[in-house]
């Protein structure tokens, strides 16, 4: 095998990589995941879009809601669940657990 065939084939190896990476062609929402755990909310991925969708997962050993103040959402969560909900417009979201007043997320929608 010659150096010239060894080159194309890796460059078949790199194209089929690249078709299995399906943000790249915008056909698939992003899914943004923020765990909890200790009684906390883990940190708001930096960039949000509209039609992205957040994906909580209770790592904690107590059950968690994920409200939003404005009650776009509500997810229940028990131990071991995740949970998901879709970004249906730009905006700064508050949001809190019902059972914990003292946990408290903010997601910052971005169009
Ligand atoms: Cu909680």
């Amino acid at each position: 095998m010659g150096v010239r065939s060894l080159t194309a084939a890796s460059g078949a190896v790199m194209l089929g990589f690249l078709a299995c990476m399906p943000h790249l062609h915008g056909a698939e929402p992003q899914v943004y995941v923020i765990e909890i755990n200790k009684l906390a909310f883990g940190p708001a991925p930096a960039e949000l879009h509209v039609n992205g969708i957040v994906e909580w997962r209770n790592s904690d050993i107590f059950r968690h809601t994920a409200t939003a103040d404005d009650r776009s959402f509500d997810i229940d969560l028990l131990p071991g669940a995740k949970g998901q909900t879709v970004l249906k417009r730009p905006g700064v979201i508050d949001y809190t657990c019902r059972f914990h007043p003292g946990m408290k997320g903010r997601l910052v929608v971005a169009p």
